[in-house]
């Protein structure tokens, strides 16, 4: 039996293809008004229970011990100063006693120094290293020490220097600046001269000064090498 006819089978597979096997059939007959609606069939049985052993999960387990402590943390940042305190006065009379105790440890350990080391007269204090040297480089050397070459500005330091070596040594005693114009390093005149017999004669253009051994002084040349001997205000 031929229910459709050729065309109508064909404009009736083109309409189908177009809709969505997806989609619900009251969906598919707002947009394709061929497809009718068919009752729902029946609802199958309920299948058998499964076969699985799991249980509910169980309530949480009691706490564990506490831990070990952790590491120290870093310290905190310093505070500000405090305020003076109560008694300024008490603090003030420390501070000078504080003061006086390292004056006096101060003078021991200048004992010390001189008496292993050094020769004093007045308030200078004379010291070498030993080493002999040219005058640029005894003004050099000194300097560094925050001393100056050493200038006698009387018999007792002229002394003094004398007793610190049994070497010829510099003194800060030249003439470079006025040829026979002696004067010290910063250029002031002498008030103490020792010269010996004869000297200065500027043998060969001597512009420096040396102590010799009996403590008379001798013009020599600047670029000789003599005993490095340096002075200190004590
Ligand atoms: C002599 C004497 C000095 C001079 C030195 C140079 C030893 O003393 O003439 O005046 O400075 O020689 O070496
Ligand atoms: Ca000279
Ligand atoms: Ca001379």
């Amino acid at each position: 039996m031929l229910l459709f006819s050729l065309p109508s089978l064909l404009l009736l597979s083109v309409i189908t293809a177009s809709c969505s096997e997806k989609e619900t059939c009251e969906n598919a007959q707002q947009t394709c008004h061929v497809v009718t609606c068919g009752s729902p069939g029946t609802k199958g049985e309920k299948g058998e229970t499964g076969q699985g052993l799991r249980g509910l999960q169980g309530p949480p387990g009691k706490l564990g011990p506490p831990g070990s402590p952790g590491l120290p943390g870093f310290p905190g940042v310093k505070g500000a100063k405090g305020d003076s305190g109560e008694n300024a006065d008490y603090d003030s009379a420390l501070a000078t006693t504080e003061r006086q105790a390292l004056r006096s440890e101060l003078d021991r350990v200048k004992k010390w120094l001189t008496f292993a080391l050094g020769k004093t007269a007045g308030n200078k204090l004379f010291l070498t290293n030993g080493e002999k040297m040219t005058f640029q480089s005894v003004k050099t050397l000194c300097a560094k020490y925050q001393g100056s070459v050493a200038t006698p500005l009387n018999a007792a330091e002229n002394a003094a220097i004398q007793k610190l070596t049994k070497e010829e040594s510099y003194l800060g005693i030249t003439d470079e600046a006025k040829e026979g114009h002696f004067v010290d390093l910063k250029g002031r005149p002498l008030s103490y001269r020792n010269w010996n017999d004869g000297e200065p004669n500027d043998q060969d253009g001597e512009d420096c000064t040396i102590l010799l051994k009996d403590g008379k002084w001798n013009d020599i040349s600047c670029t000789s090498n003599f005993m490095a001997v340096c002075e200190f205000s004590l």
